[in-house]
């Protein structure tokens, strides 16, 4: 797909529609983001450090939800781990409403403090509707649980970005008489290969 999207940028390149077409390669072609979030204190840091280095993910960053000092960031990440402990907190809940599943993943950290982190678990995946892993930091074993449950989510979030590449390009194809043969002859290539 990338050699083709190459083409078709050096096709498009200088044509009234170049622009967005350019535009819409960028997006396809921008790192995923990914994100770990999370009240003050609940081991965002350590869960950073236990994901380590993502492939083809751009450093992950960490952002305060409730502080008194700080105002909340804006999780706009790709991916967004949101790290609670024990039960999620009201705010928490705050944070999270509207979230789904395809780009948030509920990060139930300090495991190793929890008497029983599968029924922990089900409940904070109960109260948030989201997906839960439970990790305690110091666990290789978990640390590599967690990994895997990033990768296999932006799986999804890769080709959810494929999609909208695809529709943006035959929406740019539809629009602007001076991209559709080039783009017509990229989704025929994408179809070939
Ligand atoms: N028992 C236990 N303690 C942990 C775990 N993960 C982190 N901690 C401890 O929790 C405390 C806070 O961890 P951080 O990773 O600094 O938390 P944070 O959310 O980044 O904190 P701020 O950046 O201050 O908001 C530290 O003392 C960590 O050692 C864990 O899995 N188990
Ligand atoms: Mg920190």
């Amino acid at each position: 797909m990338r050699d083709a999207l190459a083409r078709l940028g050096s096709a498009t390149v200088g044509t009234p529609g170049g622009e967005r077409v350019a535009g819409s390669i960028a997006r396809w072609t921008a790192p995923l983001r990914v994100g770990v979030a999370g009240r003050p204190g609940v081991g965002k840091s350590a869960v950073a450090r236990a994901l380590g280095q993502v492939s083809g993910v751009t450093p992950v960053e960490v952002h305060v939800v409730d502080s008194p000092d700080i105002p909340d960031a804006i999780l706009d990440a790709d991916l967004v781990l949101y790290v609670i402990v024990r039960t999620p907190h009201p705010a928490d809940l705050e944070a999270l409403s509207g979230r789904h599943a395809t780009d948030t993943v509920v990060v139930l950290a300090k495991a190793d403090t929890l008497v029983d982190r599968d029924t922990a678990a089900a409940q904070a995946q109960a109260s948030t509707s989201l997906p839960v892993v439970a990790i305690d930091t110091g666990d290789e074993a978990d640390a590599s649980t967690l990994r895997a449950v990033v990768e296999a989510a932006f799986e999804g979030v890769a080709s959810r970005r494929s999609r909208a590449l695809l529709a943006e390009l035959e929406a740019a194809g539809a629009a602007e008489p001076s991209v559709c043969e080039a783009v017509e002859a990229f989704l025929r290539d994408r179809a070939r290969t």
